[in-house]
């Protein structure tokens, strides 16, 4: 060899330092029920209060519907083919309620919804393939929400059941379970805001009763698993949320107090209670405070009662991770408390900062270094054994050269990799979101975050493999990153 070309690949292998993803490092990709398997009569499946609230005209973009979405009900066999061809070695997925038990109860089982996840997951085994499963991803059989949903302490009961048969039927194939998919999302849109079903909102009080009960029924999905299944199943249960890192506005006193507010708001509200106990202490007294000045004799906060917190401390064996984004969090001085509301208790604005990237949907910044702030955040708070980073994603218009999600993937795993390379954190996992494009809940097929575009025009749903796939091929065979 010349000596040039020495000096030159010496040069450029330095300039590229590779990092390295630990061998056993669970790449994979995600997905959700109502948000890619249609079928949503088919056999005997009961209707959740999604289906029901998205043939509500008008709730959802363009009247868009979940009835067919990427027809993996019928066309799962592609899923597990497209993950095997991309060389990932996870799968997350989530079992929809009321295809299992029709209304919500175990008074009956349909049969080919059990064989639908059966048939998968033998799929995914034969392919090699872990699945992660989550139990909840926000398709609540309708007659429970009718019964009063996640504000009726007793739907943890009817969780706990649903549960239980999951874990029966198929426990000997899944290894990780997640009981809830981000109760921040299911409170506060669907309780509090009202902007997803079911479609009521309560300001100041739903957000909040539906935390309180979507945190016991996790609680007893895992004493459950706990109690029933584990020394045979040998598997582990977590509790997922979205927990995004927030940056103070300014440095001033009110900013910083404002910062950790919001990151508790957000993030601490959901998990603290099940990694911790109880409900974050400033969010306590928050609430405490503000329903005092609005006239009420009690907290809008529902308390939880010693033997409920020694029952919720504790329950979960990983801490499930979405990120997504980052905001800018500035403190609101109140004066008043004209009405109550989870916002007016939280007291801060948020914003994104003009020097972020925006993705087409408007809410998503790629802020990479939040990142690995949040994973610290996270790994020092609440001290899980084991983070699985769940759903990490990129928005755009669905087009095969998606240069836009190569980037965002790229330093977003770079930062994820520094967290567990420089900082030793346990981070074990990464299943990107999403396998497929699909149904985007209240923005319906508008945005996309597949590494497979869906051709929802085609009867088909035609799956054609997009360009950060192949590059997420890349790193996940290679196991390398260069910065
Ligand atoms: C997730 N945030 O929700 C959901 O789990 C998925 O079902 C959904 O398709 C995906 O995001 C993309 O929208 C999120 O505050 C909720 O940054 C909140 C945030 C991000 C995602």
């Amino acid at each position: 060899m010349k000596i040039f070309t020495i000096v030159f690949l010496t040069v450029l292998s330095s300039c590229l330092a590779a990092k390295e993803f630990p061998e056993d490092f669970l790449f994979g990709a995600a997905g959700a029920a109502y948000q890619i398997e249609g079928g949503w009569d088919e056999d005997d499946k009961g209707a959740s209060y999604w289906d029901v609230f998205t043939h509500i005209p008008a709730k959802i973009y363009n009247n868009d519907t979940g009835d067919v979405a990427c027809d993996s009900y019928n066309k799962y066999k592609e899923d597990v083919a497209l993950l095997k061809e991309l060389g990932l070695k996870s799968y997350r997925f989530s079992i929809s309620w009321p295809r299992i038990l029709p209304d919500g109860t175990p008074i009956k089982i349909n049969q080919a919804g059990v064989d639908y996840y059966l048939n998968l997951l033998k799929e995914l085994k034969a392919a090699g393939i872990e699945p992660i499963v989550t139990l909840y991803h926000w398709d609540l059989p309708q007659y429970l929400s009718d019964l009063g949903g996640w504000l009726n302490p007793q739907i943890a009961d009817y969780f706990g059941d649903f549960a239980r048969i999951c874990y029966k039927l198929f426990g000997d194939y899944v290894k990780y379970w997640i009981t809830m998919n981000e109760p921040s999302s299911t409170c506060v849109n669907g309780y509090e805001q009202g902007i997803h079903p079911p479609g009521v909102p309560l300001p100041g009080a739903g957000a909040y009763q539906c935390a309180y009960v979507q945190v016991l029924a996790h609680a007893k999905a895992w004493h459950i698993y706990d109690d029933e299944f584990r020394a045979q199943q040998n598997g582990k249960v977590g509790l997922n949320n979205v927990c995004n890192w927030l940056y103070p506005k300014s440095n001033s006193t009110e900013d910083l107090a404002a910062q950790d507010r919001a990151m508790e708001f957000t993030c601490g509200l959901y998990v603290n209670p099940v990694w911790n106990g109880n409900w974050p202490q400033v969010i306590i007294d928050r609430v405490n405070y503000t329903s005092q000045k609005q006239g009420y004799s009690f907290s809008r906060l529902p308390e939880f009662t010693p033997v409920e917190i020694d029952y919720i401390n504790g329950t979960s064996d990983f801490f499930a991770l979405n990120i997504y984004t980052s905001y800018l969090i500035e403190n609101v001085a109140e004066e008043a408390f004209p009405t109550p509301s989870l916002d007016q208790d939280a007291a801060y604005n948020i914003s994104g900062d003009p020097s972020w990237t925006q993705s087409d949907a408007a809410w998503l910044y790629s802020v990479p270094d939040g990142a690995r702030k949040v994973i610290n955040y996270v790994n020092e708070k609440y001290k899980p054994s084991e983070i699985i980073i769940t759903e990490n994603g990129w928005a755009d218009l669905g087009q095969l050269a998606d240069q836009g999600r190569i980037s965002y993937l790229k330093d977003y795993l770079s930062n994820i990799l520094d967290a567990i390379l420089e900082d030793g954190i346990n981070v074990t996992g990464y299943t990107t979101w999403s396998l497929l494009d699909n149904f985007e809940w209240t923005d319906g097929y508008l945005y996309k975050f597949g590494l497979v575009q869906v051709d929802f025009n085609s009867a088909n749903r035609t799956r054609t493999i997009k360009d950060s796939a192949r590059w997420y091929q890349n790193i996940t065979s290679t196991r390398q990153l260069f910065d």
